[in-house]
Formats: C-alpha cells, sequence, structure tokens
C-alpha cells in the first residue's frame, strides 16, 4: 500500500463535513443511548453494553493494526511517528478490550452501534493509513513543542477519562441501572467530566501528530460529545432538586 495524495485531506474534510453534520443532528436532541434513551422513542433491537462497545470499538484497534501488518518492513520509523502510533493504539486498547468488560451500562442500540462501528472503521483507517503510509517526521520530532505539549495534554486527558469512567462506574452495583449524582474528580466541577477528558485527550494527539486527521477528530469529538454533555447536564438538573447548582457542562468555570 502506498500512501495516495489527496486522499488523505478528502477522508479528512469529510470527517470534518461529519462532524458538523453530528452536531446539527444533535445539538438539540441528544443521541439516543444511555440516560437519554427512555425520553426518546425506543430503539429496536439492543445488545449488552460490553458486547456493543466492544463489537464497536475494535476496528478502531484492529484497522489500524492491520494497515501496519501489511506494511513491508512492518515497522515505522522516525521513533516520534512510532510513539503517535502506540497512543491511538494504547487508547483504543484500552477502549476495546478493557472499558467494555467493565462497563454496567445499559443494553446499547443496535442501530447506533452499526453507525458507531462504521464510523471506527473509518476513523482507525484514517488515523492509521496516515500514520503509517503518509506522515513524515523529523528524526528529532519526540523532542519538538509540539509533540511534548501534545504528549502531555493527551496523558492528562486520558487520566481524565479513564477515572471519570471509573468514578461513573463504582455509582452502581453489578445488574443496577439507576442514575445518581456523579461525586468526586472533576465532576466537582463538571457534569460531562469523561467528555472533557476524552476532548483534552484528542487535542492532545492532534498537537502532538500536527495532523490533519487528527485536528479533524478531536473535532468529530468534541462536536459528538461536547453537546452530549450539555444534554447529561440538563438531564441531571431536571431530575435531581440537590444537584450542585456551580457545576458547569463541560469546561470547568466556564461552560
Ligand atoms: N462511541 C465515540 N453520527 C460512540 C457511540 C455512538 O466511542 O450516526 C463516538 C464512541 C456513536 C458515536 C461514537 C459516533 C457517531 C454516532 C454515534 C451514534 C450516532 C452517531 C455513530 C462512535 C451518528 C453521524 C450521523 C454523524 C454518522 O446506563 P448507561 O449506559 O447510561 O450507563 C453509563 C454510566 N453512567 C452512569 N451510571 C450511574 N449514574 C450516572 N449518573 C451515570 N451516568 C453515566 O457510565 C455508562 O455505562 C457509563 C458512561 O456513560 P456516559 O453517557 O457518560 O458515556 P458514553 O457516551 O457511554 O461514553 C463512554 C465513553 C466515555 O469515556 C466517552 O468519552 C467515550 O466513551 N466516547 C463516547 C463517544 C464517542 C467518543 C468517545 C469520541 O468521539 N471520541
Amino acid at each position: 500500500m502506498q500512501c495516495l495524495p489527496g486522499l488523505v485531506p478528502a477522508l479528512s474534510s469529510l470527517l470534518g463535513a461529519l462532524a458538523l453534520l453530528q452536531l446539527s443532528l444533535y445539538l438539540r436532541v441528544p443521541s439516543r443511548y444511555g440516560k437519554h434513551e427512555e425520553r426518546l422513542a425506543r430503539a429496536r433491537g439492543r445488545l449488552p453494553a460490553r458486547c456493543a462497545w466492544f463489537l464497536q470499538e475494535l476496528p478502531s484497534f484492529l484497522v489500524p493494526a492491520l494497515l501496519l501488518a501489511l506494511r513491508s518492513p512492518p515497522r515505522l520509523e522516525p521513533l516520534g511517528c512510532r510513539l503517535l502510533c502506540c497512543l491511538f493504539g494504547w487508547h483504543y486498547f484500552y477502549r476495546t478490550f478493557i472499558y467494555p468488560f467493565f462497563t454496567r451500562g445499559r443494553p446499547f442500540p443496535l442501530q447506533l452501534l452499526f453507525f458507531g462501528t462504521l464510523f471506527c472503521i473509518y476513523n482507525g483507517f484514517l488515523q492509521g493509513y496516515y500514520l503509517i503510509y503518509c506522515a513524515e517526521y523529523p528524526n528529532d520530532w519526540c523532542t519538538d513543542i509540539r509533540f511534548t505539549s501534545g504528549l502531555l495534554l493527551f496523558l492528562l486527558g486520558m487520566g481524565i477519562n479513564i477515572h471519570s469512567d471509573l468514578l461513573l462506574r463504582q455509582l452502581r452495583k453489578p445488574g443496577e441501572v439507576t442514575y445518581k449524582i456523579p461525586q468526586g474528580g472533576l465532576f466537582t466541577y463538571v457534569s460531562g467530566a469523561n467528555y472533557f477528558g476524552e476532548i483534552v485527550e484528542w487535542f492532545g494527539f492532534a498537537i502532538a501528530t500536527w495532523s490533519l486527521p487528527a485536528f479533524a477528530f478531536a473535532f468529530f469529538t468534541l462536536c459528538c460529545i461536547g453537546p452530549r454533555a450539555y444534554h447529561h447536564h440538563r438531564y441531571y438538573l431536571k431530575t435531581f432538586t440537590d444537584y450542585p447548582k456551580s457545576r458547569k457542562a463541560l469546561i470547568p468555570f466556564v461552560f
């Protein structure tokens, strides 16, 4: 496989367009899974959350791994590029092989699972194809300020995201499906602490790779889970009379 000129900008632009579509569709009405499903039209079929998240996220790990295996020789140079690939793989290893097996979430709608899987194939291909076949970094990219600051942001965001997912999980006993007020960590300041972490993480990745595909994905993440954080926040304010009034939706002290 070779790097086709024009393919990466075209796929990245389409991802940007999908982000805007996502924003226009889900700014007013939340995407219909989790706490926003029962108040809206019920999805026809569902799959247990563990199975659904595993299947949905698997392509984001598998597609770049396959692209790497197809490359001859199957290794990446320079070190900066290798590390960037590892960051993407590391996140999706967690999201595919760890997160689903601990989740206590409700069954996930099949229809969204289908679109979510398509999205993960698309994005896994775009990020993997760019990093494995097209990216060109200088040998000292690891010491570039963009790489180091982006890496720090990525790690900070990932830490917040994993910690917040853990706090959410601890709100329920196994088999429980009720909603409670999240407490602790960044939830002290925002309703969407896990989403805040994920957004910081992917903007960190975009800065570290300094690439169009990664910025397009960070933008998509913002347009996808930013509105969802806002809908979660409204849900909490409506549902719990004792919900902390100082808590914001997504960005501490701001929004
Ligand atoms: N999956 C990313 N668009 C998405 C699935 C939906 O990873 O057609 C985007 C992802 C997909 C979406 C994906 C892409 C766009 C799609 C969309 C569906 C339609 C849309 C395909 C791929 C589409 C167009 C038209 C443009 C093509 O019962 P429960 O499940 O609510 O329980 C929850 C529990 N919990 C609580 N428990 C007790 N008390 C409370 N108060 C609780 N609040 C929550 O915690 C869950 O078990 C768990 C987490 O819930 P929640 O709602 O906070 O997070 P969730 O949205 O489930 O995300 C889980 C993690 C989180 O860390 C988040 O950052 C990350 O996944 N994520 C999620 C979505 C997208 C994404 C990351 C990204 O874009 N990077």
